[in-house]
């Protein structure tokens, strides 16, 4: 690779000087300097001093097959050679597209066997977006146009994905909201749930709010609720066993379509290939993208539901929306060798039945006890740890974020790719991880942790 003719110093200067990073403080990064990540293997990233790093976040919740996968690389080179690009407009397709849609309305809950592809989860959330109104006015209806979310939601960064999203810190920067889209509380136990509350009691008064916002602006008026089934940027935030089944009986009773989006928790992080299935969902939309080629290329795939898709067919005419890389021969190529990655290893019944499980308990028993640390939660591979000042009261360190970010460092310093969201500190590993991998990491937190609460 020719950046290896270049110093690390080199590399971050470039960088400072021209490349604008996402989510960032540019003036803070470039006094810090960006590191930079040159190889990956297994569950290991290394940067370009050489330093070995066990990525506990699979890259940005994404690389689920592990690193190094030559396959994956090799079905890509092949793909390029043979087609390395047609457009499905204009009545053609090329063939891995045609055979992605068929394997995906195979793996997807009853119901679902319809695909609409993007690069990304935030384009596949705007098709979304559009589809499910779409359906509406094609009903007749097109007064059901409003769409419930949740505070703390995450559904990407275009104009239609933050405005889908509940994070007010990007709501601030819109300069204009894709209108018509309410905000209700998330399903946040930790933070919400009131003195002498059960779970269950908290998880049905979460439901409820949704139930409120839909009779607030009238049935009539609302087309969709849409949600994580677990909230992953907003901080792994793992909802009561009441919430889900409730959230579908209040969108049964009121005529108003689910749309679930599981671009982190899709293709196996839960144990199943989607949550809608780990929680029993009947879902009319599900987005999904980041596993689906597990990082190896850009790739979404919206997974539309029967009663959608056949209005949309029957009665729909051209639906004016589509982009030049939907279907992209390459990308889905790599989708469907990363699928047989997946099911040739065996690696969702591994979270279901062993890795998953075995988290859960080696987690809780490396750090739930430590001193600075008020809950750790799981499901499948993806887990938070919460990061208080006071275990009892639950009452934080004072400079919002200061503690996750401490954390993180200390983490990171000593071989341990964490992310902190706010002082929510978040693991989503490689679903490759084994039992070692998991006893390694629990070493490498309690260990930030320690330092952590010195400096604290
Ligand atoms: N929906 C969900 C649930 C996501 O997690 C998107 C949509 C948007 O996908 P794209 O491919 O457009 O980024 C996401 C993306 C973080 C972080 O800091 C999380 C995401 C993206 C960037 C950062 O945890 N999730």
């Amino acid at each position: 690779m020719t950046y290896q003719n270049f110093s690390l110093e080199r590399l971050q200067a470039m960088d400072a000087a021209h490349h604008l990073h996402p989510f960032t403080d540019h003036k803070d990064l470039r006094s810090v300097g960006t590191r930079i990540i040159t190889r990956a293997e297994g569950p290991f990233v290394y940067d370009a001093e050489g330093t070995q790093i066990l990525d506990g976040m699979a890259g940005l919740w994404c690389v689920n097959v592990g690193y190094g996968r030559n396959e994956l690389a090799e079905t890509a080179y092949a793909q390029m050679k043979e087609l390395p690009y047609y457009n499905s407009f204009f009545r053609c397709t090329t063939p891995t597209p045609a055979l992605l849609a068929e394997r995906l309305a195979r793996i997807a809950p009853a119901g679902v066997n319809q695909v609409f592809y993007g690069s990304s989860g935030s384009e596949a959330n705007d098709t979304a977006l559009r589809l499910v109104r779409h359906y509406w006015a094609l009903e007749g209806r097109p007064q059901k146009r409003k769409i419930i979310s949740r505070n703390w939601a995450y559904h990407g960064s275009t104009i239609a994905g933050a405005s889908l999203g509940g994070m007010a810190a990007m709501h601030g920067q819109l300069n204009g909201a894709v209108p018509e889209i309410v905000h209700v509380m998330p399903p946040y136990a930790f933070e919400l749930k009131q003195n002498g509350e059960s779970d269950e009691a908290f998880g049905l008064r979460a439901a409820k709010a949704v139930e409120d916002a839909i009779l607030d602006a009238g049935a009539d008026n609302v087309a969709a609720f849409i949600g994580e089934p677990v909230m992953g940027a907003g901080g792994v935030k793992i909802a009561p066993d009441s919430y889900w089944p409730e959230i579908q009986r209040i969108c049964r009773k009121h005529d108003v379509l689910l749309m679930l989006d599981e671009v982190i928790t899709g293709y196996g992080r839960t144990g199943e290939w989607f949550a809608a299935q780990t929680f029993g969902l009947e879902p009319d939309t599900i987005t999904t993208a980041k596993a689906l080629t597990s990082g190896y290329q850009p790739l979404s795939a919206l997974l539309v539901g029967d009663r959608i898709s056949q209005t949309l067919v029957e009665k729909g005419g051209e639906f004016f929306h589509g982009y030049t890389y939907s279907g992209h021969p390459v990308a889905c190529a790599v989708a469907l060798a990363n699928l047989d990655i997946i099911e040739r290893e065996g690696l969702i019944e591994r979270v279901r039945d062993e890795t998953g499980p075995y988290l859960a308990t080696a987690l809780k028993e490396a750090v739930a006890d430590h001193d600075i640390v008020g809950e750790v939660r799981s499901i499948g591979l993806m887990a938070a740890i919460e990061i208080v000042k006071d275990r009892a009261t639950r009452e934080r360190f004072s400079g919002a974020g200061m503690a996750g970010a401490t954390v993180r460092d200390h983490a990171i310093a000593n071989g341990m790719m964490l992310r902190a969201v706010g002082d929510t500190m978040i693991l989503s590993p490689p679903l490759i991880w084994t039992k070692e991998t998991v006893d390694m990491a629990c070493e490498r937190i309690r260990k930030a942790l320690d330092r952590a609460a010195a400096d604290l």
